[in-house]
């Protein structure tokens, strides 16, 4: 099936949004649960308000071998107990499919890591460009005051697994410590799933 070129602005002022999105995806606090280290400082934030977490615009194509899917990412600034505002994270459900990542505001990290057990936690501020190969799981970080805004492209056709992460997290997370984000391993993790 022939599809047609999409032309959109990715405008980069303050209220960043794209001209034209087919998907807006909200994530709020409560989605989180079970995400973070520090349950009751997630509760206690939880019983303030289930604030918005993060947010996705989204140009949707259709899901076979070819097509890409593209847009933004908002995630906002924050933290649970010690450890900074994340993404849910997710293998991609076709292993065999990379993705880029563009960092187009705020500061962040992405944690990366595969299920034969390489990882990597890289760098993510305004600029940054990462490119995750295909196997590896990803995550970002908002290790900042404002927003993360990030611009990603991937397959059309690689699908998300969110359950894996879900259930064991990744082997790192990212901390502050004495005021700086730290990797650390994480003490919850479990290899069985
Ligand atoms: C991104 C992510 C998006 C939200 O589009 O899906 O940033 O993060 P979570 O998927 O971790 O909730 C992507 O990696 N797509 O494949
Ligand atoms: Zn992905």
């Amino acid at each position: 099936m022939l599809t047609l070129p999409i032309p959109f602005v990715l405008s980069l002022a303050d209220e960043a949004v794209m001209s034209r999105y087919d998907s807006h995806t909200v994530r709020r606090l409560s989605s989180m649960t079970g995400y973070y280290q520090a349950a009751e400082a997630f509760t206690a934030l939880l019983t303030v308000e289930d604030a918005l977490h993060y947010e996705v615009y989204g140009i949707d194509r259709p899901a076979v071998a070819g097509e890409l899917i593209s847009g933004i990412t908002r995630l906002f600034p924050g933290k649970v107990g010690h450890e900074y505002f994340m993404t849910k994270g997710h293998y991609h459900a076709v292993l065999a499919t990379g993705e880029i990542y563009y960092a187009l505001r705020g500061q962040g990290m992405m944690v990366m890591e595969t299920p034969e057990g390489e990882w990597r936690v890289e760098p993510f501020a305004a600029g940054q460009v990462v490119y995750v190969p295909p196997r590896w799981a990803h995550r970002t970080v908002n290790t900042g005051d404002e927003a993360l805004l990030f611009f990603w492209v991937c397959p059309a056709d690689a699908g998300h697994d969110y359950g894996t992460i879900a259930e064991r997290g990744f082997r790192k997370i990212v901390v502050e410590v004495e005021g700086t984000p730290t990797i650390l391993d994480n003490p919850r993790w479990s290899p069985s799933c």
